[in-house]
């Protein structure tokens, strides 16, 4: 792969402004431009958060999204419930919402939940790799905060006591699913670097 060329300015296909503004920030402090397109992508249904983002990709590319080009596919799981949201988290978000979630944990003790987040990446060349990264925490009793997005004011990484929602997003870039995959590609892309 040549990600030589690419360092510096790169795509990012999403319609989800605050997924952005993460990644924006985090890619920034490595000296990489990212550049919002915000064209409708195709999203299959599967259960399977690193299928989802690579087709997507592939779909982005062949509508002919410019590269390089990283697409994210992300989604909170929560244990009691058997993973759900998960790949759905979009539409349970915008249909249920936090409170809807609240209500079906009411009564429910173990409260175990991880958000994840796949970065499929694309270079000049359309080679494709994914990068994973992954957040344990726990589904709150009560939304707190009014920081960031989704379903951040009902989850407390594990270890803390706040919420996403309380946190500033420099505080989030610490511990986030999102952060987590894209320092994985980042790494990657230094070792291409030197290689
Ligand atoms: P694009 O597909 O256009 O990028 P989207 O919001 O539809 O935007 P996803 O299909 O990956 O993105 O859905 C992920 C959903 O999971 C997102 O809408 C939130 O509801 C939830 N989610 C993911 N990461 C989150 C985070 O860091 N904080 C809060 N909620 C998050």
């Amino acid at each position: 792969m040549h990600v030589q060329d690419s360092i510096k300015k790169i795509y990012f296909a999403t319609s989800n402004i605050h997924k952005f503004t993460e990644v924006s920030n985090i890619l920034s402090k490595y000296g990489i431009n990212v550049i919002m397109v915000r064209r409708k992508i195709l999203e299959i249904q599967s259960d399977n958060l690193i299928e989802i983002a690579t087709q997507s990709l592939y779909n982005a590319l062949k509508s002919g999204t410019k590269t390089p080009l990283i697409l994210e596919d992300s989604g909170l799981f929560i244990r009691s419930l058997n993973g759900f949201p998960g790949p759905y988290s979009s539409y349970v978000y915008r249909t249920i919402g936090l409170n809807g979630i609240l209500k079906i944990l009411e009564g429910v003790e173990d409260r175990q939940a991880e958000f994840k987040s796949v970065i499929a990446f694309a270079d000049k060349s359309m080679n494709i790799k994914s990068f994973i990264g992954v957040v344990k925490g726990r589904i709150s009793y009560e939304a707190r905060g009014t920081y960031g997005f989704g379903f951040d004011p009902i989850f407390i990484p594990n270890h803390l006591s706040k919420t996403f929602g309380e946190m500033p997003p420099q505080e989030k870039n610490k511990y986030s699913h999102r952060a987590k995959a894209l320092m994985k590609f980042i790494n990657w892309s230094l070792k291409e670097i030197n290689k």
